[in-house]
């Protein structure tokens, strides 16, 4: 496997990361995790976008363009033969002495990335999963891809620990979203989920689905609603780049719905499996 280190692509026991590098410190940086169907990237061009946006809310700079970023992915999926996976990048503020302030004089920006293998859960997408709910912890901007993951990584482990997948998180009783997923609700054929502020981060995948509920005349609220409303849902499901549209069929031990998948968002994961088809031929949703 290829990694791409700082301008360059080496093998993994070449690589070499500096210990004054700030993500190393501070998890000063932003990253993407962008989906590779067939050997070609999912909505490429959106993640790309995102990773410029979190750069630019935390004032840093990437020594790099869109494209050429592009290109770096692009050739991790051809260099290691990739057919179904992810690519993972992320960009830090550099390596410096230990100080919290920005480097002064600035230092370049560096750049990692990655490709790994891996199948779409498609037992689970059938099946459903249960979570867990856990306060959320983390600050106020959560809108940021930061490498700052400590409140995601602790309630993912409670989840993990009482057998959940996945953690759903709430400020004072109000579903923000999941450790590492957006949370989506249905009652009455209406699809809730949380508005897009600085308390979640706007899921590529949230988007790519909320455009699906659009071309399906599924009505949508993107309108905040407590844990409790949660448990009354008729289905329930969570979206992300690698756990796609997940059903979930239990909270907090209680039986969503039916306690299976439902009939809405099964509807919604075959036309998230058709867009798959359709759009993996380079870049835009
Ligand atoms: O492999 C994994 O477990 C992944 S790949 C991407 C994510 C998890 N999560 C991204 C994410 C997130 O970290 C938070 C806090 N909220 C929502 C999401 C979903 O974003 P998209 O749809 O862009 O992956």
């Amino acid at each position: 496997m290829l990694y791409f280190v700082d301008g360059k692509f080496t093998k993994q026991d070449e690589l070499c990361i500096s210990i004054d590098d700030r993500g190393y410190y501070f998890g000063d940086g932003v990253y993407e995790v962008i989906k590779v169907y067939g050997g070609e990237l999912f909505t490429a061009e959106e993640h790309f976008n995102r990773l410029f946006q979190s750069a630019l809310k935390i004032k840093m700079t990437i020594p790099y363009s869109e494209q050429q970023l592009m290109d770096v992915a692009r050739q991790l999926i051809d260099q290691n033969g990739i057919e179904d996976g992810h690519i993972y990048m992320q960009v830090t503020r550099g390596a410096a002495p230990r100080q919290h302030h920005f480097p002064t004089p600035a230092v370049p920006a560096v750049v990692t990335a990655y490709s790994v293998n891996g199948e779409r859960p498609l037992s689970n997408m059938e099946k459903g999963v249960a979570i867990k709910s856990v306060a959320d912890i983390r600050w106020l901007r959560c809108d940021i891809k930061s490498l700052n993951l400590l409140g995601s990584v602790l309630a993912k482990e409670e989840a993990r620990e009482a057998g959940c997948t996945e953690a759903i998180l709430h400020r004072d009783g109000l579903v923000t979203e999941g450790a590492s997923t957006n949370m989506f609700g249905v009652k009455n054929g209406v699809v809730y989920t949380h508005p897009v502020t600085n308390l979640i981060l706007e899921g590529i995948t949230r988007q790519v689905v909320l455009g699906l509920c659009q071309e399906l005349n599924i009505p949508v609220q993107e309108q905040a609603f407590t844990l409790a409303e949660a448990y009354a849902m008729d289905e329930f499901f969570y979206t992300s780049t690698t756990a796609e549209v997940m059903p979930v069929t239990e909270i907090d031990g209680r039986q969503v719905g039916d306690g299976k998948r439902g009939s809405l968002t099964e509807k919604l994961q075959q036309a998230f499996t058709e867009r798959i088809a359709k759009k993996t031929v380079k870049n835009t949703i």
